[in-house]
């Protein structure tokens, strides 16, 4: 008879992985795909984090990156165990830590926390990964521990793109006075309403350019609750006759110094024509996909400059920059002075097909993949 011996197996506790990857460049409808890999939670190396998505939007440039039109590329890579070398799409979201590893200082289980750095690849249930790849931010605990409004889930998400472009668009080029103006196009998108928001915490009068629609008095009302001074349409904002801008901006006795453009085309002229001699115009976008184009006149008799805004290099110029942003726009929603914008919730299935979806209806409104 054997004395049977008790063995004691290594603990193993697997978690399932679904990543939205792309292996080569095009529509994301055709080269999007889910990708299912595991991790074990008890391999995690002492400086590594595994973490779980709570919610990633889709932006733009996400889409523009899996186009292949944007010039910020994630790797791609066999790591995760795809058969061809791939990344993981998406920019932006919000995750909270499930484990950390023994050595991790700065982020405990529970926290949340987004990515440091652009091409994280965010479109993926969960994430293991170096703790300097993630950035924490308040969790709800935390926020109404210390007596103050929590993020929601949409605002942690959506932190690190447009509340940031809008912030260092109005502060990081021109002094502006009280009596001065800011003009922009693109008014509703969430850069424009979160112009509109800051302008009024900053106290900056604020133009914004709305595309026209039927109900254009009720979207100028919204905005004009949100904090830009003045709401005008494209069709006013390219008539000559239109004089309101001039009576406004003599009101005040300053100047327009700054515009800022997302749309390109006829929208972009109508904009710059409005700048004061001197003034500066930052294209950020291109909605329109028109080129920006502008009158000769603007740069010769005005000598207005135009120049592009690009918040991943500002950001990547200029260390300490983004974690001070983002600071400051923690600060605002958690005094309840910011509010995130409304975004559509979807509730992610397939990640990849979810995704997909998700960017077919961007093109009405913005939307936000929540995972379970
Ligand atoms: C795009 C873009 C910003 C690039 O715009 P460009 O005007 O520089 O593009 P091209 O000069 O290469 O355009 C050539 C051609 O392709 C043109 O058509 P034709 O006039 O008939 O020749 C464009 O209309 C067309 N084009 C360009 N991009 C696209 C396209 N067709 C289909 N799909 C796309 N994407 O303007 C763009 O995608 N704009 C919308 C999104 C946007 O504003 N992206 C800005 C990204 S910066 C950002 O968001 C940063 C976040 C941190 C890619
Ligand atoms: P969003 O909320 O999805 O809004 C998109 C906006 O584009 C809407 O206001 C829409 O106008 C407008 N639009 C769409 N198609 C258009 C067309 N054909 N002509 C004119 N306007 C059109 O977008 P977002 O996330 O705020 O981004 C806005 C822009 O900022 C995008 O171009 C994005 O790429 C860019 N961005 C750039 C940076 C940077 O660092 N450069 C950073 C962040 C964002 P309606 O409201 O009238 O439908």
């Amino acid at each position: 008879m054997f004395a049977v011996k008790s063995i004691r197996l290594p603990l193993r506790r697997m978690i399932t992985l679904h990543a939205a990857v792309f292996s080569s460049h095009g529509e994301p409808a055709e080269v999007l795909r889910t990708h299912t890999y595991e991790i074990d939670e008890h391999k995690l190396s002492p400086n590594a984090v595994i973490v779980k998505t709570l919610a990633a939007p889709v932006n733009p440039s996400d889409i523009n990156q899996i186009q292949g039109v944007y010039p910020s590329q994630p790797e791609k890579t066999t790591q995760l165990g795809t058969l061809e070398p791939s990344a993981v799409a998406g920019n932006e979201g919000v995750f909270e830590v499930l484990h950390v590893g023994s050595k991790v200082e700065g982020l405990k289980v529970g926290d949340w926390a987004i990515p440091t750095n652009v091409n994280f690849g965010t479109w993926r249930t969960h994430a293991e990964c170096d703790a300097a790849d993630m950035m924490h931010v308040p969790s709800p605990a935390s926020s109404e521990g210390r007596g103050k409004k929590a993020l929601s889930k949409n605002s942690a998400a959506t932190l690190s793109v447009n509340p940031l472009t809008a912030y260092l668009l109005l502060t990081h080029y021109v002094k502006l006075g009280k009596e001065d103006w800011v003009i922009q196009n693109g008014g509703l998108s969430a850069v424009g309403k979160y112009v509109a928001q800051m302008s009024r915490i900053l106290g900056i009068n604020l133009i914004s350019v709305v595309r026209d629609r039927p109900n254009f008095d009720e979207f100028a009302a919204y905005l004009k609750d949100l904090g830009a001074s003045q709401v005008i349409s494209e069709k006013e904002n390219n008539s000559r006759e239109f004089k309101d801008v001039k009576k406004w901006v003599a009101e005040t006795g300053g100047e327009i110094k700054l515009a800022f453009n997302c749309v390109g085309g006829k929208s972009l002229a109508g904009v710059a024509r409005k700048l004061a001699p001197n003034g500066l115009m930052l294209t950020y976008g291109g909605m329109s996909l028109q080129p920006v184009t502008l009158p000769t006149s603007l740069h010769i008799f005005k000598n207005i400059t135009s120049a592009g805004f690009w918040v991943t290099q500002l950001l990547k110029d200029n260390a300490g920059l983004k974690r001070k942003t983002v600071d400051q726009v923690v600060e605002w929603y958690e005094d309840g002075k910011l509010a995130d914008q409304p975004a559509e919730e979807v509730l992610a299935g397939d990640v990849a097909e979810t995704f997909k979806a998700s960017i077919k209806a961007s093109k009405t409104g913005k939307q936000l993949v929540v995972f379970e």
